[in-house]
């Protein structure tokens, strides 16, 4: 029988060797599989697995708040799993009894496992809440300032993800493809929960076969894999150039009257803005060739051609992972309405388009396995990327949406499933806000920065030594993930260890619901087949699941048009915002009045941008990595192949290059006021002239000064809200120098394990 696996990167068979390792191939299904993981158990990644509980020195001699300072700079104590779960629970239970649930930090954001079972994000939160409630998070770093803005302007993101025009329907009716950051392949190697097939490959071949145009806006050149004209423009301008376009439909009678009337409400405000009417200044071509660097004539030129012919609009979630990241989104929408192509077959726009395979993907839109997280007695929350400014302020208010919150006074902090150490900005001063609870507990599989940092660190198995369900939203399949390898030292599953914790917190019986592994995985799979027989499909019962391996669903697939159905019969089928329609100007958003987030979209300028930047400074973009995802499996062979010398790769252009005393390979320095790090130098032409290029993943790797030596961007990056609205991450917003090269590089100590010490007397 074939045994299967799946991650966020694909589904995998398993084979065992004459020698008995585990081989890991794609799914033949696949047309487009990657590398990425099938190395996941190597010894290279292996040996920098949690084996056994640890628990920092001082904290384990003196108690909770010990030299918080130390917090990954001190050695561990390797303990049994009865005294740290002793421990940690004991705290839990004294954070809780002395200051209240409130002071319990459980947002532990991160894309932890593929599993629907063994996702950790879910069960920590589950835990939680049956011992009393936690913190929360609200929204992602992936979409901070969409998930908010766009509820207000069209639709919820989760939505608007999943009814994505596919790709097939691309095909066969767009003709001009015009993107905003590309459609990257390296990302749409990704789904949250994974996929049997990769889309975004064959799906461009296609367009492109069919001879359809392809233009792309932005700094970077190469995150479109197909023929197309490349129109450079500063980061964080794309606001401006869709602006500019804007201008050429309304003063040119271009712009889709009837549309806008029966559609949308709010367009003469927006033009009113656009025409320099409300402020004096119009938003031509003109205006935004100042702002953004394309010329004028091209704006027009393109801005003509899009209003002849059907055109799909595309941008890239990064472009609002940004300062002012609600602008371009709402921008987005207010050109697509505009053009007045949204619900046809192959116009209107798309929202991410490669920033993960399920947009555009046309497989059946069916329910799937999930794990209840129960109630939260709590209220307090975050938006996500708000944790520092958490830490550092009890107490304090925050603007959110229009309304004023206070952030809460966190004792504790509980994570599972994510690496802040990665996915956080400005991580020095993350550094220092960290110190302010008394206790931090980690459950990880690996030694990350994260588990460096905390003061109880309970060892997680990963996938490949569990049994567990994987299912992905539009991605047509259901895998039974079977167990390939036994856990590794003494790891627990993270499922395991809260039942443990919730033994001694006396909520265990709310916590299991008497359930065993097995159990809940029947239980969520026969509960989710009742709700997909509803929908008319029939799927085995469990033992026939287990035994067949993995269901395909893709006979299911039907072609979509995004909002077909709203195009048809807008009274029918009313959009959730307050009007029913498509909000170029929002009531909502207007009456919060706010500065940075006026009710219409509008051009604002970003907080740190090449528009303002001092001599010598460069924009560095940090996006995602192509060999892995996020931090995990950065000590895969896969990734290290990717780097030089052990370091991560910045992208720069010749020019920049040049101008600087730079070659390709040399080791330099990246920094500005929050930080420093070093990288190798890869010249490439496809990074505009000022700006730089340095991907996330690279394990947070500090010398004695706090300079990271192994290429994080995320210790030079700005940790401020998008805007008072979402406050969402704004990581590609950042300025830096670079200098060097350096004639001695130092060398990495990323993958090096904590150093254990014997208990003081023990
Ligand atoms: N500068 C900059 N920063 C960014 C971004 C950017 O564009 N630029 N992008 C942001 C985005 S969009 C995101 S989504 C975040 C991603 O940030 P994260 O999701 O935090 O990053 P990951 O590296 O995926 O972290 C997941 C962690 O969970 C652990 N893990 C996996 N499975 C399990 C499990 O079963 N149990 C337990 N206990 N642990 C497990 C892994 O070992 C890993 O350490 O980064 C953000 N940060
Ligand atoms: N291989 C891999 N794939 C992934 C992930 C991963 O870690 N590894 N992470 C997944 C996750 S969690 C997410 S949220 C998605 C994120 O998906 P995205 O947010 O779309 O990903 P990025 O790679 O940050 O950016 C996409 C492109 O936008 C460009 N760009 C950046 N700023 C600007 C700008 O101001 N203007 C323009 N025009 N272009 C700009 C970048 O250079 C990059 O080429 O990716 C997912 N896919
Ligand atoms: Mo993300």
């Amino acid at each position: 029988m074939t045994r299967h696996t799946s991650s966020h990167w694909g589904v995998r068979v398993a084979e065992t060797d004459a020698e008995g390792r585990v081989i890991l191939t794609p799914h033949g299904a696949d047309q487009d599989p990657n590398p990425i993981g099938l190395d996941q158990l190597d010894e290279g990644l292996q040996s920098i697995r949690v084996r056994r509980p640890a628990v920092r020195k001082s904290w384990l001699e003196h108690g909770p708040g010990a030299r918080p300072d130390l917090r990954g700079h001190e050695p561990f104590v390797e303990v049994s799993w009865d005294r740290a779960l002793d421990l940690a629970a004991a705290e839990i239970d004294r954070v809780r009894k002395t200051h209240g649930n409130a002071a319990v930090f459980g947002g532990s954001y991160g894309w932890s496992s593929a599993g629907r079972f063994h996702h950790a994000q879910s069960q920590v939160h589950r835990f939680l809440n049956t011992a009393g409630g936690y913190v929360r998070h609200l929204n992602s770093y992936s979409l901070g300032a969409a998930r908010v803005i766009m509820p207000r302007v069209i639709a919820p993101m989760e939505w608007l993800m999943t009814h994505h025009t596919s790709w097939d329907v691309m095909r066969d009716h767009t003709k001009l493809l015009v993107c905003f950051g590309g459609v990257p392949w390296k990302n749409s190697q990704i789904a949250a929960g994974g996929m049997l097939r990769h889309h975004l490959r064959p799906g461009l071949k296609a367009m492109a076969e069919a001879g359809i145009r392809m233009i792309n806006f932005g700094p970077v050149g190469d995150n479109l894999e197909a023929d197309a004209e490349w129109v450079q423009s500063r980061p964080n301008t794309d606001t401006a150039v869709m602006l500019g376009m804007a201008h050429v439909l309304h003063s040119e009678g271009l712009a889709d009257r009837a549309f806008l009337d029966r559609y949308c409400t709010g367009y003469d405000k927006f033009a009113a803005y656009l025409t320099g009417a409300e402020d004096g200044i119009a938003r031509t071509p003109d205006w935004a060739e100042g702002i953004s660097g394309v010329p004028a004539d091209t704006i027009r030129r393109i801005a003509r051609e899009m209003a002849g012919t059907r055109t799909m609009i595309n941008m890239s979630w990064s472009l609002q992972r940004a300062s002012h990241g609600e602008q371009p989104c709402w921008m987005l929408v207010t050109l697509s309405a505009m053009l007045g192509q949204i619900g046809l077959p192959g116009g209107g726009f798309g929202f991410g388009y490669g920033a993960t395979n399920n947009l555009g993907s046309a497989e059946a839109w069916l329910p799937g396995p999930t794990l209840p997280q129960g109630h939260n007695a709590v209220s307090d929350f975050i938006p996500v990327a708000r944790i520092s400014e958490m830490l550092e302020n009890p107490g304090a208010p925050f603007a959110y949406d229009g309304k004023t919150y206070n952030y809460p006074d966190i004792q504790l902090i509980y994570w599972a499933g994510g690496n802040p150490w990665h996915h956080h900005q400005d991580l020095n001063r993350l550094e220092k806000a960290w110190e302010k609870p008394g206790t931090v507990i980690v459950n990880e599989q690996y030694w990350t920065a994260t588990a460096k940092h905390a003061d109880i660190v309970l060892p997680a198995t990963i996938t490949a030594e569990r049994e567990d369900i994987g299912y992905s939203r539009r991605e047509g399949h259901l895998v039974a993930m079977r167990k390939l390898a036994e856990p590794i030292g003494e790891a627990r599953d993270d499922y395991a260890i809260f039942t443990a914790l919730a033994e001694r917190l006396g909520c265990a019986d709310a916590y299991t619901e008497g359930l065993d592994t097995e159990g809940w995985l029947r239980r969520m799979y026969e509960e989710n087949r009742k709700s997909v027989i509803k929908r008319g499909i029939d799927l085995p019962d469990f033992e026939g699941f287990r035994e067949q391996g993995l269901i395909d669903l893709n006979s299911h697939a039907e072609p979509i048009v995004l909002l077909e159905p709203f195009r048809s019969d807008p009274e029918a089928n009313k959009l959730p915002t307050p009007s029913g329609l498509i909000e170029i100007f929002s009531e909502t958003i207007d009456s919060f009045g706010l500065p940075d987030c006026p009710g219409h979209a509008v051009w604002l300028e970003p907080r740190e941008w090449l528009g303002s930047a001092g001599e010598g400074m460069l924009h560095m973009l940090s996006d995602q990595p192509g060999r892995k995802l996020h931090s995990q499996l950065d000590a895969s062979r896969y990734s290290r192949d990717g780097k030089v010398n052990g370091r991560e790769q910045m992208h720069m252009n010749p020019e920049d290059a040049v101008a600087r005393g730079i070659a390709a390979g040399d080791t330099v320095e990246l920094s500005n006021d929050r930080g420093a790090c070093l990288a190798a130098v890869c010249l490439n032409d496809r990074i505009m002239p000022g700006v730089v290029r340095l991907s996330t993943g690279a394990w947070h790797d500090p010398d004695e000064t706090g300079r990271d030596r192994h290429g994080n961007p995320n210790v030079l990056t700005l940790d401020v809200g998008t805007s008072s609205l979402s406050q969402g991450s704004a990581a590609q917003t950042c300025l830096v120098r670079v200098s060097g090269p350096l004639n001695v590089p130092p060398c990495t100590t990323a993958f090096a394990l904590p150093d254990f010490v014997r208990e003081s007397g023990g």
